[in-house]
C-alpha cells in the first residue's frame, strides 16, 4: 500500500470550467496536492501514456480525445491513495458511478470520464513520473 497515486483533469472536464469544483473535491476527499501542473500531451504523448490500451478498438478515440485540450496533472497523497481515489472519482463508465464521485458529478461518457486515477501503486510510480521532475514535487 502506498501513499501517492496519479491523477488528469481531462480535456472535457477542464473545457467545461469543471477544474476548480473537482481540486476542490479532491482536497475535501482528504488528498494532499504533491505536485501539479496545467499541460497539454501531444497525440504522440497521449499515446506513450495509454500505450497499455493501444490494441484496444478505443485507443484512436482515446488518443484524439486526450490530446484535445490543456489537462492538469497531479500527483496526490494520503494514505492508501490509490484505492480511495478510485473510490472518490467513480467507476469507468459514469453511468454507472456512484452517486456524490467525480464521474458522476463532471463526466458525460464512458470516453470523456472527466478524470484519470492510477489503478495501482506501480503505475502511480510511473505516470508521475511521466509528467514530474523530482524538482516539481513537494
Ligand atoms: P480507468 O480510467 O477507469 O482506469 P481504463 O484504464 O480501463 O479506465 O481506460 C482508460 C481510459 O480509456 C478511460 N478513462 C476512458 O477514457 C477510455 N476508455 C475505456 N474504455 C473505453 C471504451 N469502451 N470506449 C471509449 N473509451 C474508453
Amino acid at each position: 500500500m502506498s501513499n501517492r497515486t496519479f491523477t488528469m483533469i481531462k480535456p472535457d472536464a477542464f473545457a467545461k470550467g469543471h477544474s476548480g469544483a473537482i481540486i476542490d473535491h479532491i482536497l475535501k476527499g482528504g488528498f494532499r496536492i504533491v505536485a501539479l501542473k496545467l499541460t497539454r500531451l501531444s497525440r504522440e504523448k497521449a499515446g506513450e501514456f495509454y500505450d497499455i490500451h493501444r490494441a484496444r478498438p478505443f485507443f484512436g478515440e482515446l488518443v484524439d480525445f486526450m490530446s484535445s485540450g490543456p489537462i492538469i496533472a497531479a500527483i496526490l497523497e494520503k494514505e492508501n491513495a490509490v484505492a480511495d481515489f478510485r473510490k472518490l472519482i467513480g467507476a469507468t463508465d459514469p453511468a454507472k458511478a456512484d452517486p456524490g464521485t467525480i464521474r458522476k458529478l463532471f463526466a458525460a461518457s464512458l470516453g470523456e470520464n472527466a478524470i484519470h486515477g492510477s489503478d495501482s501503486d506501480e503505475n502511480a510510480r510511473i505516470e508521475s513520473d511521466f509528467f514530474f521532475n523530482s524538482f516539481e514535487r513537494y
